[in-house]
């Protein structure tokens, strides 16, 4: 299924995801950087050279965006600076893109948070 087809499928709620079962080490990822609080791992469907998605390791009610609390404060801050970590690891220097899809509309598939971090090509704008 598409990406789209897929987010409208998907049922947002706070189950365990995949991501669980990638961050457990039950299922293989390409795994790119890894601390206590976060992981980050190549998206099984790249769209472009560089695609690789960050996630906090603890969901903690973190479906996505929408859901987030003044407690969340201090993880989506490091998600972000995460972000900017790996893109200086995969030699992004002339630039990147950071996508967080949220809900249908959004085109979210998996409802355990993630920062997209898009980069080695030239992107365009708007998104689709
Ligand atoms: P989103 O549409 O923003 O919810 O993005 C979910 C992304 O997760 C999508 O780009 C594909 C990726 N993905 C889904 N399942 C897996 C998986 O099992 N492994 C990896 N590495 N990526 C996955």
């Amino acid at each position: 299924a598409s990406e789209k087809e897929a987010s409208l499928a998907a049922v947002p709620s706070d189950s365990p995801t995949i991501f669980d079962k990638i961050v457990k080490k039950e299922i293989p990822a390409t795994v790119v950087y890894e601390d206590e609080q976060v992981l980050a791992f190549r998206d099984i469907s790249p769209q472009a050279p560089t695609h690789i998605l960050i996630i906090p390791k603890v969901k903690d009610g973190l479906t996505g965006l929408s859901k987030a609390e003044e407690r969340h404060c201090e993880i989506l801050g490091r998600l972000l600076y995460t972000a900017k970590l790996v893109a200086k690891q995969e030699g992004l220097e002339d630039g990147f893109r950071i996508v967080i899809n949220d809900g249908p509309n959004g085109c979210q598939s998996v409802y355990h948070i993630h920062v997209h971090l898009l980069g080695g090509r030239q992107m365009d704008w708007p998104p689709g």
